[in-house]
């Protein structure tokens, strides 16, 4: 990222999508050194150069809190099958879903895992998205699920991107344990997980617990084997069922439950009791035609954190727009504006550990926001997959500069 202009300034005349009073804000050292009138500037910032924002909408940089963005091939012909009739499960059960790109990826050496997720990223940077959770768990194999693993952890040093890294060993059976079910649970909790976490590549666990693939009582053993090596758990949960499975990750102080279209009033009090953030997925629920929707009011009555997330996976979202899953999570799970921006910033930063630096513009945090040419903010979700000009500026680097304000 060295070639990339250095953003330390004072960036001006610029209006906060959150409704904030500031117009201005400071860069030092890559980090927002401080926010307010321009017409109040500190004279310890007066020296630094002037950027002219134009009016632009400035929010914080996008975060994407739950992707699968590393894995081999793609699956358009199950999109084929669903559109002829199957259901998801039924592909599954005909040897296509999940395993099918573990075949994929299995086969693809590391570089070529590398280049296969670089574009997709650079798809999702575009948008404005500065930091992201990227999954394994189309590997489930050791040496597969590292691969996976050190693609995300590459990706985040080439692309000056925050990558959080989440193990997802129990996302399927792989083949080879077919009937041995327990060994394969066995080999994820006590030999791949404190590998690859003794390698550095693990920042969060995470399982997925439904019918078609492990139970509640398998989840948990992997949660455990998590807590034991001091790692936070998140869970894909109550996507097709409810499984208990939100209550049992907040029984495990989880950082998400992600899905939970089918999630009860009792997941909704053990996930306010434990702070846990519900991650809201509108790009699966859409190709899926799920027609289940999220609890929103009971959620929004409790308190529980909303998140939207693109759940970028070559299965049930091959999406590489967040702003068109905020649009989506407006238009069919009906959140209202502010709470989809919170839903793509704050509380996605929430749902990766990442709330004490990101998703929020503050004095002190790394230099992570976007200016878009938008009159209000309604405007951020309300294209549809049309990209206006910004200008990112990514970890303390302007990144893009579509609206050309570095231009004299
Ligand atoms: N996330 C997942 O892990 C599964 N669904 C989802 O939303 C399956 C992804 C896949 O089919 O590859
Ligand atoms: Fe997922």
């Amino acid at each position: 990222m060295k070639h990339l202009p250095n953003a330390d300034g004072v960036w001006h005349s610029l209006r906060l999508a959150d409704g904030g009073e500031a117009n201005a804000l400071a860069v030092q050292h890559g980090q927002i050194a401080w926010m307010g009138d321009i017409a109040a500037l500190p004279a310890a910032f007066a020296a630094l150069p002037r950027v002219d924002a134009r009016h632009a909408l400035a929010t914080p940089g996008l975060v994407d809190c739950h992707t699968h963005l590393v894995y081999g091939g793609q699956r358009a012909n199950e999109f084929a099958m669903r559109l002829a009739g199957a259901s998801y499960e039924e592909v599954a059960k005909a040897g296509g879903g999940i395993v099918s790109s573990v075949s994929a990826t299995r086969a693809a050496s590391e570089d070529a895992l590398y280049a296969q997720a670089a574009p997709r990223l650079q798809q999702l940077l575009a948008d404005g998205v500065c930091a992201i959770e990227i999954k394994s768990g189309y590997g489930l194999a050791l040496e597969h699920e590292r691969k996976q693993l050190r693609v995300a952890r590459r990706l985040g040093v080439d692309f000056g991107v925050t990558v959080r890294t989440t193990f997802l060993g129990a996302h399927a059976l792989p083949p080879e344990y077919a009937g041995r079910r327990q060994d394969y649970i066995d080999l994820v909790c006590n030999e791949m997980l404190p590998a690859l976490h003794a390698e550095g590549l693990v920042d969060a666990v995470d399982v997925f617990c439904e019918r078609i693939a492990f139970s509640l009582a398998e989840t948990e053993q992997v949660f455990k084997a998590a807590h034991a090596l001091g790692l936070p758990v998140k869970l894909h949960a109550e996507q097709l069922s409810d499984m208990g499975g939100s209550a049992l990750a907040a029984r495990y102080g989880a950082l998400s439950t992600d899905h939970i279209e089918h999630l009860s009033p009792t997941g909704i009090e053990a996930m306010r009791a434990s702070g846990t953030v519900a991650v809201l997925l509108p790009g699966a629920y859409y190709t899926l035609r799920d027609t289940h929707l999220p609890p929103i009011a009971a959620l929004r009555a409790a308190g529980v954190p909303m998140a939207v997330s693109t759940d970028h996976n070559p299965g049930t979202s091959p999406t590489l727009s967040l702003l068109l899953m905020a649009n989506m999570a407006c238009t069919m799970f009906r959140l209202t504006v502010p709470e989809a921006l919170a839903g793509i910033t704050s509380h996605a930063a929430r749902a990766l550990g990442l709330q004490d630096t990101h998703g929020v513009l503050a004095v002190g945090r790394p230099a992570n926001f976007i200016l878009w040419d938008l009159s209000e903010p309604a405007e951020l979700v309300y294209w549809l997959a049309h990209q206006t000009p910004r200008t990112i500026v990514r970890q303390g680097r302007v990144a893009i500069d579509a609206l050309g304000l570095l231009q004299p």
